[in-house]
């Protein structure tokens, strides 16, 4: 028997939590559940454990993270048992890693898998959600836990003419499970954010021809990624409770901290050699682990823009390619830094051309390609690397309605609304784990998700000792927390750009940065002291 199973093996239809989500988030919380002893629920769509990297089977899909904290804390032999190959690893074996730790730990009986939930309803008089799914489950839980991820609502431009399209066309964030060639194809890639510079280098390998479709040039900086030897294996699982240690008091969650000092505080010559020497090192450090005042000073933004600029110029030895990528009117590090391996290098290749789709916007998509207002151009296959709608897309898509039957959508009509991106006003008992308004995406996600399923279970075990029933943030915290999120904000460089931390990437979507940017260290701080202070800022009943 399991904790979602009862003593006859059935699937119960009443308990204390249901939990959505069958990734790093949904994995963590069921296997914490587990040891508690509470009973619970869990579902997933997809038709096993993974989440992010169930669905984004892309050419190229990379974690950002190094494999050594891209991995869960809790439990020692898991982290010495598993040997990653690379410094970042790339999907099959962030899922070959999540598959292990299912089996290892018994998680994969406990999930419904291939089961979409379909409505999340808060009744007031049972203080107790319903949550249905497709499959015609209808589950009472006292608790809803969303495990949903922050970047698992696929968006695919409205472009005319798609279903006309006779070759074939996929999303990044939906890729087919069966592999796909495109060996003597001619490939369109949309999008060039992380997802299409990490697989437009492979596509370029492949495939007879590919056209990228840019929209806005990015900013990237080289990934660096490369084998770990067995020595360097042996050193980090030496050091890994230390290291994990610091990730979990660091800014990004990361083993690594900008140096208290200022870009401009340093003369032009030794800012370059920084720059340089971290370029060479690769990795989000170049950025997040160098001078603290990249991204709230625009002219010490600039430094770091320029520098990378020079990088592209330097690399593209077509000018007019060179000209179209490189980035401008936004700061960098405003939308999310891409890591690359020989991205801007594949402008190079003879089969790859670039079109800038601000000179020469799409109009339609073909039965045999794209059309711009410039020419037509032939396709075999088309790759949508057009992000999500990202942070709230996840939740929004569950169908969750609380107190009077209000819809999460509704409430968040003008933005998220959350009390520490764990739980919102009218909506109680759902804790959304990595929700708006906490570090989720600014961070490492698996130590941003550690801290959450942490923290929601002690809450509930809380509430079990006190002998109460519902928790839900007050209406003034709520309040504080957004002035205190948006404020943070308002003090950086990143409300300027159109980015999707701002909601800007989808039409009509408010225009609000949604993640918490205090530093995640800070964040953790904050989310004890409210748990030492008997959950302050929370109505318990
Ligand atoms: P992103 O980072 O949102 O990138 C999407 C890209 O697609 C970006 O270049 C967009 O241009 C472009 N885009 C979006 N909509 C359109 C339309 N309608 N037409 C043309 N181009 C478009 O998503 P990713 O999947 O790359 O990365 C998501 C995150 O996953 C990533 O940051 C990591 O955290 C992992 P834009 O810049 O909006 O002009």
């Amino acid at each position: 028997m399991s904790a979602s199973t009862d003593a006859r093996g059935a699937r119960p239809s009443e308990v204390e939590v249901a939990v959505i989500g069958a990734g790093f988030a949904g994995m963590h919380m069921v296997y914490k559940l587990r040891s508690l002893g509470l009973s619970y629920r869990a579902f997933e769509k997809g038709s096993g454990v993974g989440g992010t990297w169930y669905w984004n089977r892309y050419p190229g899909a990379s974690s950002d993270s190094e494999s050594w904290v891209y991995s869960f804390a809790f439990d020692k032999d898991l982290e010495q048992e598993w040997n990653w190959s690379k410094r970042f690893p790339e999907q099959p074996e962030i899922l070959g890693y999540l598959q292990y730790a299912a089996k290892k730990f018994d998680l994969e009986r406990e999930f419904d898998f291939n089961t979409t939930v379909t409505a999340c309803t808060y009744d007031e008089k049972s203080s107790r959600w319903i949550v249905e799914t497709d499959k015609g489950d209808r589950v009472i839980a006292r608790f809803l836990v969303t495990a949903v991820g922050c970047l698992s609502a696929a968006q695919l431009p409205q472009i005319p003419g798609l279903e006309s399209f006779k070759g074939r066309w996929y999303h990044t964030g939906q890729w087919p499970h069966e592999p796909v060639d495109f060996t003597g194809k001619r490939v369109g890639v949309v999008g060039t954010g992380s997802s299409g510079i990490q697989s437009i280098p492979i596509i370029a390998n492949q495939a007879k021809h590919l056209t990228v479709f840019q929209r806005t040039p990015n900013f990237s900086v080289p990934a660096r990624n490369r084998l770990l030897s067995e020595q360097e294996r042996n050193a980090l699982k030496r050091d890994i409770r230390e290291i994990r240690e610091r990730c979990r008091w660091a800014s990004i969650g990361q083993p690594y901290d900008a140096q208290p000092v200022a870009a401009m505080s340093v003369s032009d010559e030794e800012r370059r050699k920084q720059y340089e020497a971290n370029w060479a090192k690769g990795g989000f450090e170049w950025m997040f682990g160098s001078y603290n005042d990249l991204l709230v000073d625009e002219k010490a933004n600039d430094t770091a823009a320029e520098f990378v600029r020079e990088k592209i110029r330097a690399i593209v030895k077509d000018p007019e390619k060179a000209r179209k990528l490189l980035p401008k009117g936004y700061p960098i590090g405003t939308k999310r830094l891409p890591l690359d391996q020989e991205y801007f290098e594949t402008y190079n290749r003879d089969n790859v051309d670039l079109v800038d789709i601000r000179e020469t916007p799409i109009e339609q998509i073909t039965a045999d390609g794209i059309q711009t207002s410039d020419k037509k151009y032939e396709l075999d296959a088309i790759v949508f690397a057009t992000g999500f709608d990202a942070l709230t897309g996840p939740v929004t898509r569950l169908n969750i309605r609380g107190r009077g039957g209000q819809k999460i959508e509704q409430k968040w009509a003008e933005g998220p609304r959350t009390y520490l991106g764990v739980a919102t006003l009218g909506f109680p008992n759902l804790f959304m784990i990595t929700g708006p308004g906490s570090p989720s995406v600014l961070g490492n996600m698996p130590t941003s998700i550690e801290q959450h399923v942490d923290w929601i279970s002690d809450c509930m075990l809380h509430l079990r000792k006190q002998g109460a029933t519902t928790i839900e943030p007050t209406a003034a915290a709520e309040e504080k927390w957004g002035q205190h999120v948006k404020e943070l904000a308002d003090t950086t460089l990143f409300p300027q750009t159109d980015s999707w931390y701002m909601g800007a990437n989808i039409p009509g979507k408010p225009r609000v940065f949604m993640p918490y940017i205090g530093g995640f260290g800070t964040y953790r701080k904050l989310c004890n002291e409210v748990a030492e202070k008997g959950y302050e800022g929370f109505a318990i009943k």
